[in-house]
This record gives structure tokens, sequence and C-alpha cells, in this order.
């Protein structure tokens, strides 16, 4: 039985080691840059055109890979094509916009973030007059 023990200990604690890195591995898959809020608010009905969009995401952009762009109804790009990321915050991705006439519009989000992994989406908003 004096063999035996250090066995056991050992056993317990790859036993944990294993766990350990199944829950940090899927809090990790969690970790993904999605979309937190956005301006205007996704969904929403502005009165006027908004000088720009701009999105908060849940984790830093690489800003070589992600874009921002915004269409019309007809699918044209109408936005200033100037998609930038906020160099104060990393997290947030911003694109100006000309004055906007009335109307529906969606935004097409496609980010790389720090952690290598590539997540898109899609949100829509309404200019009334
Ligand atoms: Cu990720």
């Amino acid at each position: 039985m004096a063999v035996a023990k250090p066995t056991i200990v050992l056993g317990a604690w790859l036993a944990l080691a294993f766990l350990a890195s199944v829950v940090l591995g899927s809090a990790g898959a969690f970790a993904h840059a999605f979309l937190d809020h956005a301006v205007p608010l996704v969904g929403s009905t502005v009165h006027g055109s908004p000088g720009e969009v701009k999105v908060w995401f849940t984790q830093e952009l690489e800003p070589a890979f992600s874009s921002l762009r915004v269409v019309d109804q007809n699918g044209a790009q109408v936005d200033r094509q100037n998609n930038a990321i906020d160099p104060g915050d990393r997290a947030v991705m911003k694109v100006s916009l000309p004055s906007l006439p009335p109307g529906k519009y969606k935004v097409f989000w496609h980010v790389l973030s720090v952690d290598t992994h590539t997540t898109e989406g899609t949100f829509s908003f309404e200019v009334v007059p």
C-alpha cells in the first residue's frame, strides 16, 4: 500500500489538471468579440441622420482584419469607408456617415479579435425625419 499511495495522489492531480483545462478551455471559447452595444442602438429608430455608427465589442480587435459597413435598403454602401478602431479603446470600432435620407439601414460587422477568432453579424436601424 506504501507504493500505491503516491500513484493515487498523482492521479488526483492529473484529474484536477484535466478538469481545470476543460473549464478554462470552454471559458476561452466564449471570449470572442461579439457586439456588446451600438450607437445608433441595435434595431432603433433615430430622428435625423446619425453622424457615425459606433460599435462596442466584448473584446479588443485586430484593426487590419476588422470592418464595419453600412448599407441602404438597396444594399448600396453609404458610409464614408473610413471604419477605424478607437485608439483609446480597441474594443470600439466606428465608421462615419454622410447625411442619410430617411430609410432603413443595415450595419455589417466582421471582426478579428485579439484571440485570433473571427466573428461577424448584422443589425439595422431606421432614420426618420
Ligand atoms: Cu475567441
